[in-house]
Order: structure tokens, then C-alpha cells, then sequence
């Protein structure tokens, strides 16, 4: 069985929909991130970076094994499966490619734009304009892509669309509105929400946790 360790952020959400979309058992421990949850001896034995998510596969090939860092999760479960990675070739590393770009990209600037934009009591301009500056190109730079392949992989979902899906549905729903013109006309993102949002095994991840 399967433990997922998760809250309801889109970091969390990646994995719970990659678990829906395998059909794998899981188990789910939702951490309370605005109560410092993150922060037990019991989540921290697991996940030292105290960030959601983690998981536990008490079924892992040489016995228990814990993950933390959520594209790694992506690939461990795609692995264990042989499902939504390519075991080689030229479409493993682009859905690499997008997976990877979403960890090291547009999470982390649509989390600070987000931050910035509504959290931040002062709302600093400069820090501001640099996320906005930076989360415009990056969905620029996603919507290009998506006018040249259906899914960020090229033609098959994959965990690379897994990976972008909450975050850019949050970006969707919260930036466009706040700030229109940083979410801009993006008519390829917008099919691929569409199409990755109708799947069931996404609405289903969407609803994890229920608290
Ligand atoms: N790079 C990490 C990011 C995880 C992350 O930022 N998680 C946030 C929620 S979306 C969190 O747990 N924050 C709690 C904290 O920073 O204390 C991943 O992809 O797993």
C-alpha cells in the first residue's frame, strides 16, 4: 500500500492525480501546512525539506521506501508502473524536459507571484513586476508548446501535463483574474486544460485531500 503524505496545494495534487490515473491503492495523510504540520518529527522522518508531498510504498522493490519532492514521486510511481513515461527514446525526455521544467519553473514563479500578489502584507512592486515578468514568459513559452503537440510530451498525457496541470489551473483561476495581462491570451493552455481537466483520474486527484 500506498501512503501519500499531501495538503491541498498543487504540489500535492500532482501526485494524488498521478495515483488516480494508475488505479494504485493509496492511503492519505493530509499535513496541515498553515499549522505547521510539516513540521512533526513524524512527517520530517520522511520528507526533511518539510514541504508536502511524500509518499510511503510499503510494496517498493527492495522493501519500504519514503519519497519526498513530487517529480520524483512522478517518476517512481511512472517506473513502478510502466505508465505515462516512456521507458526510452525522444518522448521520456521531453516529458523529462516539461516535468523537470515545471519543478525548477513555473511552480516555484506562480508560487511567488502568488505569494506576492495576494499574501504579501506590502505587496512590494519590484518583487512584483519580476514574478510577473517571469510567470508571462513561462506560460508564453507553455503555450507555444502546446500549439505544436497536444500534450507537453508531444502526442501522448503524460506526467509532464501531470505535473502542470494543478499549477496551471491555479494560475488560470487566480492570476488571470488578478492580473490579466501577466495570464495574456493563451488559447493552447487553455485547450489543455480543458482536455487534461475532463479526465476522471484528474477531478478525482483534485478533490484530495478532503478536509
Ligand atoms: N519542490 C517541491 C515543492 C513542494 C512545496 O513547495 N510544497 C509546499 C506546498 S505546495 C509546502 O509543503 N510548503 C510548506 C512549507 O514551506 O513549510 C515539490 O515539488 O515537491
Amino acid at each position: 500500500m500506498i501512503t501519500l503524505y499531501t495538503w491541498t496545494t498543487p504540489n500535492g495534487r500532482k501526485v494524488s492525480i498521478m495515483l488516480e490515473e494508475l488505479g494504485l491503492p493509496y492511503v492519505v495523510k493530509p499535513v496541515d501546512i498553515g499549522k505547521d504540520e510539516q513540521f512533526s518529527s513524524e512527517f520530517l522522518a520522511i520528507a526533511p525539506n518539510n514541504k508536502i508531498p511524500a509518499i510511503i510504498d510499503d510494496e517498493a522493490e527492495d522493501g519500504p521506501l519514503s519519497i519526498f519532492e513530487s517529480g520524483a514521486i512522478l517518476v517512481y510511481l511512472a517506473e513502478k508502473t510502466d505508465r505515462l513515461l516512456a521507458p526510452s527514446g525522444a518522448e521520456r525526455y521531453k516529458a523529462l524536459e516539461w516535468t523537470f521544467w515545471q519543478m525548477g519553473g513555473l511552480g516555484p514563479m506562480l508560487g511567488q507571484l502568488g505569494f506576492f500578489m495576494t499574501r504579501s502584507k506590502d505587496k512590494p512592486p519590484e518583487a512584483v513586476e519580476r514574478f510577473s515578468t517571469e510567470s508571462a514568459r513561462l506560460l508564453g513559452v507553455m503555450d507555444k508548446r502546446l500549439s505544436e503537440a497536444p500534450y507537453l510530451a508531444g502526442d501522448d498525457y503524460s506526467i509532464a501535463d501531470i505535473a502542470c496541470y494543478a499549477w496551471t489551473q491555479a494560475a488560470f483561476t487566480m492570476i488571470r483574474q488578478a492580473a490579466p495581462a501577466v495570464w495574456g491570451e493563451r488559447p493552447s493552455i487553455e485547450r489543455w486544460l480543458k482536455t487534461v481537466g475532463a479526465r476522471p483520474a484528474v477531478q478525482r486527484g483534485m478533490a484530495v485531500p478532503k478536509v
